[in-house]
């Protein structure tokens, strides 16, 4: 019944676990419910009601779900198959397990992470989470420095680059973050109502500006230097007190490892704002903190797995080698976070960090994003330590914008 390609929903799904996965759906009563909240796939919760066990099934459609607009290759769910796979071979407590992957009908399932919540909604709640920064540099340095030159045999990495070129998810990137919230070339943007004069100036007519963003799409497009997650965001994050689960590496691709961190920095920043301007003092404390934990904690262990891992032989023996690639790396990660902030303000695909502001808090919100976002994306050598970050926050902070 489903040897050929067809969109599931709520009432197919059942009859395509029984078919597929037999053991299942055994019981009398199996629940099936779309809880998807994503752009672009279903997802749906698929549960034993007597024995309590569910899975997740996830199905690539071929258009965006958010809209048809965007076209695109439902491959993607192999590519996010393919990099939890992965990414679970190196830190298996960081990713949700796959259960089974279906290339026909390009959807795949995973365990059930119900009693997680997605980080961002947690973070909306001003909730805070101690081992987050150890959890999230851990996963970022493992996967990051595994999979790249450092570490493969060149032409095991040259293999495994041919498995993940994803080139439709990453014009999503190339236009969404790179592209239009600085030309608005496909009038897509939406400027917040009162932002727009601060938008015109910061962004559409900062030609200083658009030199530097050039660069850093030139240097997505072409530095394939590790297998990326691609859109690590609060949103691509499970979480709860003591657990983090890394989901949705469906935007993957041999890139610049600052495109994950930068992604980390920016997302940990809309919530750094929408606590400044919602005066939760000690909400931002633990957000600074954890700033520079992330950014302080992935140099030490990127370091480390280099150490432990290292089979290219200047990468042993040349510890100068080690801390140049280390700079560049960070100097990427704070252009890259420039970029993810900017397009989360002005882009198509906002965050609830930002959505849920009203008034002046928004907007204030937003310029405290875009001005540090222009300071990383100006100055982003300047940016190697969790202290530089903090500093530029507190500066930012205390202007009149
Ligand atoms: C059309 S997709 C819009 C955004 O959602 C994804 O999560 C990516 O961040 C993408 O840019
Ligand atoms: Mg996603």
């Amino acid at each position: 019944m489903f040897s050929t390609y067809q969109l599931l929903n709520e009432e197919t799904v059942l009859a395509y676990v029984k078919e597929k996965l037999p053991e299942l759906a055994t019981g009398s009563h199996v629940s099936v419910k779309e809880i998807g909240d994503g752009n672009l796939n279903y997802v749906y919760r698929i549960k034993d009601e007597g024995t309590g066990q569910s899975i997740i099934l996830k199905q690539a459609g071929d258009t965006a779900r958010i809209s048809d607009e965007f076209k695109l290759s439902p491959d993607r769910n192999r590519i996010e198959t393919e990099a939890l796979t992965l990414q679970g071979s190196f830190v298996p407590d960081l990713v949700p397990t796959i259960y089974f992957f279906d290339e026909v009908m390009n959807c795949c399932a995973m365990e059930d992470l119900g009693d997680f919540q997605i980080m961002r909604q947690a973070l909306v709640e001003h909730r805070t989470f101690p081992q987050f920064a150890d959890h999230i540099t851990t996963f970022m340095a493992e996967t990051l420095v595994r999979t790249s030159d450092v570490v493969m045999p060149h032409k095991d990495k040259k293999e495994q680059l041919k498995r993940f070129v994803n080139p439709e998810l990453c014009e999503i990137s190339e236009d969404l973050v790179f592209t239009e919230p600085y030309y608005n070339n496909f009038t897509r943007n939406e400027v917040t109502p009162g932002n727009e004069a601060f938008v015109a100036e910061h962004l559409y007519q900062n030609t200083e500006l658009h030199t530097h963003v050039a660069k850093l799409k030139y240097t997505f497009l072409t530095k394939s230097e590790s297998l990326i997650h691609g859109d690590l965001h609060t949103g691509s994050i499970f979480i709860k007190e003591d657990e983090t689960k890394v989901i949705d590496p469906e935007f993957a691709f041999y890139g610049p490892m600052g495109y994950d961190i930068g992604n980390v920095v920016a997302n940990l920043i809309f919530a750094w704002a929408n606590g400044v301007v919602r005066k939760d003092r000690s909400f931002v404390d633990w957000i600074e903190k954890t700033l520079v934990e992330v950014v302080d904690q992935f140099k030490e262990k990127f370091v480390a797995t280099w150490k432990n891992h290292a089979v290219e032989p200047f990468a042993i023996q040349n510890e100068a080698f080690t801390t140049a690639y280390l700079e560049d790396v960070l100097k990427d990660t704070a252009g890259m976070a420039g970029l993810e902030m900017n397009r989360r303000i002005v882009g198509l695909a906002k965050v609830k960090d930002i959505t849920i502001l009203d008034g002046e808090a928004r907007l204030r919100a937003e310029r405290l994003v875009m001005t540090l976002a222009n300071r990383f994306i100006l100055n982003s050598s300047a940016y190697q330590t969790g202290d530089s970050y903090l500093k530029a926050l507190h500066e930012v902070k205390e202007l009149q914008l």
